[in-house]
This record gives structure tokens, sequence and C-alpha cells, in this order.
């Protein structure tokens, strides 16, 4: 699964949201989760942590790996597969909501702390875009491919077109085709249930995977945040890594991901940098109230971290003291 760093440097040398609609995942079950704890003592590696609760089975996937001794890079790919084949998981992968045309189109990014990454956007009918993101990473000279030309790689690469469409997701379509006869995609706070998850291996490498099918019912040919380097996802082997879920055009904005890397590599506590990066977020967004961002992070010392703005946000961490969810704190109050 790991195509060496060298590998690529060789082909390098050789090649010159507000009204609430069933129709997205409504309430998040966030019983089980405990308020997030500052750390007292790093707890060092290895260290998985995962939006949502479906991060729980990509996390456990992921340990694994990071247990027996793997890299963070292939427990990330390891961890998001997971998401990426659960039918259950609206969107992301297999069964995620398609746009308002009713296809299917998948975000991924992947990238490593050396800095080396790699993405897809736009890609129709590939079961995993996780590891073609990876491949585009290891085997192309390219950080990024997007639509047919994605595909098209990826096809080359081995991967077997897949229909992505499930019949449960096809029904919701329909019925959100009958109901809004204005045909826009919906802006609200629940329409962001991302898989990004982080690791930090036993040689203290981090890594990060993002992936999705991005915004319910959005434009044909619309990109997310998720496959966006600096946005959906960072990595740096100095400081720790960062991924975001929610609205994408707002992460964007505020080029998220990077900013919670940065405010770490200041000094900043990774919950204290995911807090202002999410301010940043607000300033850069008059709408925020409208919509959800939340921001996991990891830093290298084996702390973990979130905030959101509002609190429907849950993500998952595995780390020394075991598996577990948390519950981060948010812009708008729990109880408002
Ligand atoms: C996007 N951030 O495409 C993604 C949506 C999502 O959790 O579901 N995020 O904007």
């Amino acid at each position: 699964m790991n195509t060496p760093r060298s590998s690529r440097r060789k082909f390098l040398t050789k090649v010159p949201l507000v009204a609430a609609t069933p129709l997205l995942v409504a309430c998040r079950d966030t019983i089980n989760a405990q308020p997030a704890k500052a750390s007292v003592a790093p707890p060092g590696g290895p260290v998985v942590i995962a939006t949502w609760q479906h991060g729980m089975a990509a996390n456990e996937a992921a340990w694994k790996v990071l247990e027996a001794g793997g890299s963070a890079l292939d427990a990330a790919e390891t961890g998001v597969r997971v998401t990426e084949a659960d039918p259950e998981v609206r969107t992301v992968g297999l069964g995620g909501y398609p746009d308002r045309d009713g296809i299917v189109t998948l975000d991924a990014a992947i990238m490593d702390g050396g800095g080396d990454c790699g993405s897809v956007a736009a890609l129709e009918n590939i079961l995993h875009p996780i590891s073609v993101a990876r491949r585009v990473m290891t085997e192309t000279p390219h950080v990024m491919l997007v639509g047919a030309g994605a595909r098209q790689f990826a096809i080359a690469e081995g991967f077997a077109p897949t229909e992505l469409l499930t019949e449960a997701s096809r029904k919701d379509y329909q019925k959100w085709l009958e109901e809004d006869g204005n045909y826009r995609p919906p802006i609200n706070v629940e329409n962001h249930d991302t898989i990004g998850l982080l690791t930090l291996d036993r040689e203290g490498n981090v890594a990060a995977a993002c992936t999705t099918s991005g915004a319910a019912y959005k434009y044909h040919g619309r990109v997310g945040d998720s496959p966006i380097v600096g946005a959906g996802l960072y990595a740096d082997n100095e400081v720790g890594a960062a991924t975001a879920t929610g609205w994408g055009e707002a992460v964007i904005r505020a080029c998220g991901s990077f900013l919670v890397v940065e405010l770490m590599r200041q000094g900043h506590d990774p919950t204290e940098a995911c807090r202002l990066a999410v301010e940043r977020v607000i300033a850069k967004n008059p709408d925020w109230k409208d919509i959800q961002v939340g921001f996991i992070a990891l830093h290298k010392d084996g702390r973990t971290g979130g905030y959101c703005i509002h609190p429907n946000f849950d993500y998952a961490v595995h780390d020394a003291r075991g598996s577990r969810m948390e519950l981060p704190e948010s812009k708008v109050p729990r109880d408002e």
C-alpha cells in the first residue's frame, strides 16, 4: 500500500444550511461523548483522532495499524477507508448523498507530516477516493486531480468502477427534488459529516486523511474544503495535524486546517488553536450562525483538541487512555 517517497522522486526525475432537512443526517448521538478535557501531560503516541461518531470505527482500524508499528500515513488511509465503504454513513463514499443532479461525487485528500500530499475532487464511481488520492501523491508529479481526469487515473491504477448511489440515497434525493422547487442546495448547520482523521505513529510522524461526498445536493462540480490541502486538512511533523468538518466554503475562506497547525506552531494548545481558527471562520463568514464548522487537532506530543460553531459536533479519540468520544466546546452555547 505504501509507495516510498523515493520512488516518487524517481518518477519526478523521469518526467520533465438553515432549514433542517430530513435528507441530512439530523441529530448526532452525542449521549456517550464526554466533554473534552485538556491533557495534563502530553500522552505521546500513538494517537488517532477522527470527526463524528463514525470516527470510532475508523479509529479502530487506524489504531490497529499504529499499534502494530505501522506508519501514520498507512493508519490514516486504512481508517477512513472503513467509513468510505460503509453505506450507512450518508456523507462519505458509498451511499453518500448525491449532488443536485443525482450524481455522487467524492472529494478526498491525504497528507503526511513530511509535506507529501495527494488529493482528488469531484471523483465519480470510485469506492475509495482516499486511496486514489494517495496514488496521486505517490505515483504522479501532481498534488490534485479532479473530475474525469481523476476517474481516468483511478481506473488506470486498477480501481474498479462502482455504483455509489444506494437505494436509500436515491430515495432521499427524489424526495428532495419533489420538495425543493428552487433546486437549490440547502445550507445549514447539519450538513457536515465528513470523516477527517489524524494520526501520530510511534516514530513521531503525523498524517491526515479527509474524505467526503461533500455537501448534499451541491451544484454538480462543486468542490468543498476536504480535498484542499490547508483547508480540509494539514499535517506537519514539526507541529502536528488538523482537519475540518462542516460548511466547506467557510473553511476554505479561512484556510482553516493550515491555520490550526500554524496556531499550534505559535504555542497554542490544540483546543485553543481550533477555537481561534473558528473565530477566524466567524470573522470571514457573516452567515456563521447558519452554518456548522468544526476543527480537530493533534499535536505532535500527543495532545488532542477540537472546537466548533454549533454544539452538535463530537469526535473520536484513541490514545494511551483508550478509545472514547469527546464533545468539544462550541461558539454557540449548548443550551442556546
Ligand atoms: C464539504 N466539509 O464538502 C465538507 C462537508 C462535510 O463535514 O460534510 N463536512 O464542505
